[in-house]
């Protein structure tokens, strides 16, 4: 039987394991990205694990979610990248070269090579037909040292596109569609891939914009083929000799096929708080707007920013609508300033901010009371913005720039002028703020910097057979990482300071969390289906961990997160029968006897101590699995010597 593009790359990098949907498979890893956010803890665990040059084909450690440096933290944090990776052979992208995602897109993704990078939009590599996957830290490490990326072996789906999208209807809005047809539980356990004649309509920086928003669906990752479009775009950067052509074998089967008719679709919108929360954007035209932002690694591509910048050009925004305009990449910056657009957009009264995450991690720009936002992001999840009652709404380029413009939530197909804004033949490539590594003769007596903020990695501890621990908090489905341990500005200089974030643990949900989870002692957090969407950030397991969270029990888990608990050493459990998270309540005392038998059968049961009523749950582990969750963790299990 023929094979998918996901399938091809996969048998070519397969270390073990067999490729049957469901069973664990290793892969070698070409690439790894790293971002500040989460590359501080990942290059805290490469050092401990001793090896003093990264084995893969590149590894690059991006900064571009904090860069606002108010205070002493983030610019040590920098200065600790910076040094860290010139030291051990990784590249450093500085701060204000763009976002890691953006510029990895233009300047270093290869097509049929495998990535995986601490940042849950890695698969924005799949634009280019990468095989990218977003990763707890440790993972990244792991593989930074040469070790292989452990997957559980996911089903296929395709996306059969057809047609051709009409003018001011966008690769965001396909992205939406496919949220409104799944949900963001739908992608789970599959990788998607793109297929059919649309395909060949849709630009590089088009695909990257699905593949980005592929992990708002929860799947393993995205891919779309390679093509002569994705060689145009790479010789455009001047990397043609990284061209590989790419595609699906013509009988290769898949679990699911869905299709879109790209004809067919309409400017769509995300309502608060969730990514699939999807309807037309004509039906919401009443809506007043008070702020739109335009950025982030979803849409800041050139292409985007050029057609914001024509639909701008000789208008006013609305008085009443802040706008700011985020581009993806210095790139992107520069091109846009050459070619005279960026004056019709500042001249527009739009306010422009860093190459850099900015807004759509609640690093400044966060909406007034109540506000209503159109943002080209990704998410919307609550509080994300830095503003607890904040309405967030996810759009494409043209209906932000059509909604900044009326001051309503507007359509842009009703605008009346023509868009006619095409791929650039050749990109400006400037990479002079990505800074080589040292030679090894170099690195040997080279400092790593570090400042007082950067704490060391938390202990966790290993499992005895039986658990004693209180049910310290009960939340409900969908719960994302954003929950377990929110960011913004308030609380991203401390990525590095697990201590300190303890203190923001669950904010959203339980202001009271941190003090109860650590007077308990050990303790078990309790959650819906879904549990832990959204971000990679593995601090949302490191901190419980430190808080004394020795397992979470859910209807079920998304992947990063649940790899994340097991590096963690935190057992990630699921109820046998879902009606037992509804005769759960918080304060009870649970009791997880003959842990180490019930892991290999896969079933451990649950005494509660009051009234002694006894449950259920399950869990499949790997024999590896098994082993990192008893030693209490993968560093733990590293350094007892387990690959
Ligand atoms: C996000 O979009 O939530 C982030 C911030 O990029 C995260 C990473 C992080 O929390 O640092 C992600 O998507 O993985
Ligand atoms: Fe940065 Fe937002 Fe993309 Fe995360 S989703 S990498 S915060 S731009």
């Amino acid at each position: 039987m023929g094979k998918t593009i996901a399938q091809k790359i996969i048998a070519s990098h397969l270390v073990s394991g067999d490729m049957t949907p469901g069973s664990e498979v290793a892969l070698r890893i070409d690439q790894t990205l790293t971002q500040d956010a989460t590359g501080t803890m990942a290059y805290l665990e490469f050092e401990t694990m001793g090896i003093p040059r990264v084995k893969t084909e590149l590894s690059i450690a991006y900064v571009d979610h904090n860069t606002l440096q108010c205070g002493f933290e983030n610019s040590d944090d920098h200065r600790y990248l910076q040094s860290v990776a010139a030291k051990h052979g990784v590249w450093f992208s500085r701060p204000g070269n763009g976002i890691c995602h953006q510029v990895h897109l233009e300047r270093f993704g290869k097509p049929g090579k495998t990535l995986i990078g601490s940042d849950s939009h890695t698969p924005t590599g799949g634009g280019l037909g990468m095989l990218a996957f977003g990763a707890g830290g440790m993972d990244v490490a792991v593989a930074m040292g040469g070790g292989a990326y452990y997957i559980t072996m996911p089903k296929m789906y395709k996306v059969n596109l057809t047609g051709k999208l009409r003018p001011y209807v966008t690769a965001k809005d396909v992205s939406l569609e496919l949220l409104r047809i799944l949900s963001v539980k739908g992608g789970v356990g599959a990788i998607i891939e793109w297929g059919g004649p649309g395909v060949a309509t849709l630009s590089v920086p088009e695909r990257g914009t699905i593949t980005n928003m592929g992990t708002e669906l929860g799947a393993t990752t995205s891919i779309f083929p390679s093509d002569e479009i994705t060689r145009a775009f790479l010789a455009a950067q001047g990397r043609e000799g990284d061209y590989v052509p790419l595609e699906s074998d013509p009988d290769a089967a898949y679990d699911r096929i869905i299709d879109i008719d790209l004809s067919a679709l309409e400017p769509l919108i995300a309502c608060p708080h969730s990514p699939d929360n999807v309807v037309k954007v004509s039906t919401l035209k009443d809506v007043k707007v008070d702020q739109v932002c335009i950025g982030s690694c979803t849409n800041s591509s050139l292409l985007d920013l050029r057609k914001v910048a024509a639909m701008l050009k000789g208008k006013t925004i609305h008085p009443s609508v802040s706008l700011s305009i985020s581009p993806g990449s210095r790139q992107v910056l520069t091109m846009l300033s050459d070619c005279g657009d960026l004056s019709d957009i500042l001249a527009s009264g739009a306010r422009v901010l860093e190459c850099a995450c900015g807004p759509c991690i609640g690093m400044g720009f966060s909406p007034n009371s109540g506000g209503v936002s159109l943002r080209t992001f990704n998410r919307n999840f609550l509080g994300r913005s830095g503003t607890k009652d904040g309405q967030v709404y996810l759009v494409s380029p043209e209906t932000a720039v059509a909604s900044a413009l009326t001051g309503f939530i507007t359509d842009p197909t009703t605008m009346a002028e023509p868009l006619n804004v095409s791929m650039p033949e050749k990109f400006l490539v400037n990479d002079s703020a990505v800074l080589p590594p040292l030679s090894e003769d170099q690195a040997k007596d080279a400092p790593v910097l570090r400042g007082p903020n950067i704490k060391p990695f938390p202990k966790s501890k290993p499992f005895a057979d039986t658990l004693k621990a209180s049910l310290v908090l009960k939340v409900g489905d969908n719960i994302t990482t954003d929950h377990i341990m929110p960011a913004g500005a308030r609380i991203l200089p401390y990525r590095s300071n697990i201590p300190y974030l303890s203190n923001f643990c669950f904010e959203v949900c339980d202001p009271g969390f941190p003090e109860r989870a650590r007077a308990a002692g050990d303790g078990i957090v309790v959650g819906g289906s879904n549990y832990g969407q959204g971000s990679s950030r593995e601090h949302a397991a490191l901190v419980p961990m430190y808080l004394g969270i020795r397992c979470v029990i859910a209807k079920s888990f998304a992947r990063i997160h649940a790899a994340n608990l097991i590096n963690a050493g935190i057992l990630p459990l699921t109820f046998a029968d879902p009606a037992d998270y509804d005769r759960l309540e918080q304060g009870a005392v649970l009791t997880l006897s003959d842990i180490r038998q019930g892991l290999e059968t896969g079933f451990l049961t649950v005494t509660e101590e009051a009234g002694g009523r006894t449950f259920r749950v399950t869990g499949s582990f790997t024999r590896r699995q098994r082993a990192i969750l008893m030693a209490g963790g993968l560093l733990n299990y590293t350094k007892e010597g387990g690959q």
